[in-house]
């Protein structure tokens, strides 16, 4: 069994991906890398095979041929995580809004505290959200609140898409039931989670705004949030979100 793989969506991220890939492949404890890359037309993905030489077999790129959003990313990834048998997959954007740093935190509090999911959460003491205008701060914390109103889930920072799952988590959701692709997608992954009796833990981290790069945020990922979260609900009372039975 391999133990650590962060899994990063990419799209457009020339400036980053470079620095994002040294940061995390230079942590202790040795984390492997995969990237999802939709056909950037910035070239993000050259960058990445240039890079693959200096780190072998700790680089992992799946290109897909062009965009299909974020939440189809992770699920290709979290099916290559299992299949390649890691044990701990981490979720993590590119723009350094996720401090690499914060990796060891989250995977301390699955693999040492027992945790089945740990959430890097920027609503656990305060609001710890740096950069972002007040508007776009407001708005992800009213945000989060209406998620937790709405499905009843005990997380703070609801839409956080800075995480760590166990593998059994990945092995228990049934992953081509996950249908939504932007903010909507970090919701569901929780509350199926949730639903299916996990451990969570919200490790407190503090969210930086990215500097380099333009964000993917539209609004219709906006709307796919407010009006899929009711969808989810109604759908977790009709037996939607099964668990796949244990396989081991
Ligand atoms: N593969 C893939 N990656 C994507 C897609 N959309 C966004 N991403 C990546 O997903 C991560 C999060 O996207 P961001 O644009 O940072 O979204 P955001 O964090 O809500 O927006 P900002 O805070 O303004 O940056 C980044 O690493 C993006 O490059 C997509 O359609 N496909
Ligand atoms: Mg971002």
């Amino acid at each position: 069994m391999k133990d650590k793989l962060v899994i990063i969506p990419t799209y457009n991220e020339r400036e980053n991906v470079a620095d994002i890939i040294s940061a995390i492949l230079n942590l202790p404890g040795e984390f492997e890398l995969l990237i999802i890359d939709d056909a950037s037309p910035d070239g993000t993905a050259d960058i990445i095979r240039d890079l693959q030489k200096d780190y072998p077999n700790r680089l992992h790129l799946i290109s897909r041929e062009g965009k299909l959003g974020l939440g189809t990313a992770y699920i290709t990834g979290f099916k290559y995580a299992l299949e390649h048998q890691y044990t701990y997959i981490f979720e993590m954007d590119a723009d350094f809004s996720h401090n690499p740093q914060d990796l060891v935190k989250l995977y301390e509090a699955c693999a040492e505290e027992g945790n089945d999911m740990a959430i890097g959460s920027r609503y656990i003491n305060g609001v710890n959200v740096v950069n972002w205008p007040m508007g776009r701060v407001l708005m992800s914390y009213f945000a989060s609140k209406y998620v937790r109103f709405i499905t009843g889930m005990e997380i703070q920072d609801t839409t956080a898409g800075f995480k760590c799952y166990h593998r059994r988590v990945l092995e228990c959701i049934n992953l081509d039931n996950i249908k939504f692709i932007g903010y909507a997608f970090q919701i569901e992954m929780k509350f199926t989670a949730w639903l299916h009796g996990f451990k969570i833990k919200e490790v407190p981290i503090i969210f930086t705004d990215r500097t380099r790069g333009s964000s993917k945020m539209s609004s219709g990922i906006f709307k796919e949030a407010v009006f899929g979260v009711i969808s989810m609900k109604i759908n977790s009372l009709f037996n939607r979100y099964q668990a796949i039975p244990n396989q081991t």
